[in-house]
């Protein structure tokens, strides 16, 4: 039996940074023993996998035993013998063990941390770093897209927009891009303790600030203030990025945003007009996530010049992706590996963005673990963007350091494209 031969998958419930029960899944050869935890959302998409919960007493419902179970009974059984550095194959197995197109018999929290497990399995045999194992020339080191302002469902703040990010595109590496990100994050501190007072300064899921502001433009004007303070001009070194995940303010046809209830044709008029005041280089999930028309309009207007991207539009689903090329709705995609169950999956969602000329930004959850493959997966896409949160809480900090690995090892191979990532 070859050293590469699967000869067990192990599973076991762990914690996320939310305090959640989470999937660690457990590869195993004669050589290794590889281990990885699947990440979960809280704007989670109507379209995406299913994540698995117990639904019984245990941690409120939020178990994952039955997920664990299905790990240990159902997987481990079917990927037995196969070889584990055919990360495709092993996916295959899984999506047609599942049998269901969206992972509800599996739980796409077991299929993602097995996935994960074993993508990182078949690096370490081989004896290459996973963006190698995962992608074949892979460089391109991604632009951080830092959310330090966390609103929506990831904060308790009236901030209906979710993430409020700063892009710090306009310099020459990603060690660079953090440092001047981090700095400006330093910065947003102080400028926020100072106008608001210490309880401006707690923080979100997603490790960015929660201060009690009731509109966009607050946050964003405050962005501003920061990125100036540490030294930076906005729409130079720093641009701005949102996600409003507007599934989540809106219901029958209205969206409740800044203390008013507007029409999709309004709040697309709202965006438009925010594009023109602020240096907005991205703008993730404007409309409801079966708004596929008003995002066409919206990305007829300012498309041209900045990023719309898909969230829980798209789902990482190549159908849905479809959907939205078909219909020209938005020109990016965010690349989240658990919405559609299997890294092999996200990453043809990705290709087919690639093939029509959509970008990709990788991207966390805002339920995440010292798990760092989504790092990995920026670089073999060679996408050049990821969001990972803010500097801050060792969940979004270890996505960034392994970058830092990542470049240093590539030493001057390594290669940034800076705003060119976004258009
Ligand atoms: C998002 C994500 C990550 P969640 O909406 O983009 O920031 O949030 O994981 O809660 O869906
Ligand atoms: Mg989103």
């Amino acid at each position: 039996m070859s050293e590469l031969t699967i000869t067990r998958v192990w599973s076991r419930e762990v914690l996320d940074s939310r305090g959640n029960p989470t999937v660690e899944a457990q590869v195993e050869t004669d050589a290794v023993l590889v281990t990885a935890i699947a990440p979960s959302g809280a704007s989670t998409g109507t379209f995406e996998a299913l994540e698995l919960r117990d639904g019984d007493a245990r941690y409120g419902g939020k178990g994952v035993q039955k997920a664990v179970r299905n790990v240990r009974e159902l997987i481990s059984p079917r990927l037995k013998g196969m070889d584990v550095s055919d990360l495709k194959a092993i996916d295959a197995a899984m999506i047609e063990l599942d049998g269901t197109g969206n992972m509800s018999r599996l739980g796409g929290n077991a299929t993602t941390a097995v996935s994960y497990a074993a993508a990182k399995a078949g690096a370490i045999l081989k004896g290459i770093e996973l963006h190698e194992h995962l992608g074949s020339s892979s460089k391109v080191l991604p632009v951080p897209c830092m959310n330090v302002i966390n609103g929506g469902k990831h904060a308790g703040s009236n901030l209906k927009i979710q993430e409020f990010m700063i892009v710090p595109c306009g310099v020459p590496s990603f060690s660079e891009s953090l440092r001047v990100g981090t700095e400006v994050y330093q910065s947003l501190k102080g400028v926020l303790k100072k106008s608001m007072g210490p309880m401006s300064i707690n923080v979100g899921d997603e490790g960015g600030f929660a201060p009690a502001f009731d509109t966009s433009r607050q946050a964003m004007d405050v962005l501003l203030k920061a990125i100036e303070a540490a030294g930076y001009a906005p729409g130079k070194e720093v641009y701005l990025a949102m996600d409003a995940a507007a599934s989540e303010f809106y219901s029958k046809g209205v969206y409740e945003l800044d203390g008013r209830k507007m029409s999709s044709g309004e709040i697309v008029d709202f965006y438009v007009s925010l594009s023109k005041e602020y240096p907005l280089i991205s703008l993730e999930d404007p409309v409801q996530e079966e708004g596929f028309q008003d995002m066409a309009e919206l990305t007829a207007k300012v498309g041209g010049r900045m990023q719309l991207v898909g969230d829980d539009l798209f789902v990482t689903n190549p159908q849905r992706l479809r959907k939205g090329i078909d219909s020209k709705a938005g020109n990016a995609m965010l690349l989240k590996v658990n919405q559609i169950g299997t890294v092999s999956e996200a990453m043809r969602a990705a290709e087919i963005c690639f093939d029509h000329g959509y970008n990709v930004m990788v991207s966390h959850r805002s339920g995440e673990s010292e798990d760092t493959t989504i790092a990995d997966i920026a670089v073999a896409l060679e996408c050049g963007q990821i969001k990972s949160g803010a500097p801050a809480r060792t969940e979004r900090t270890a996505k960034y350091n392994r970058l830092l690995r990542i470049e240093e090892n590539l030493g001057s191979k390594a290669k940034f494209k800076g705003r060119g990532a976004f258009f």
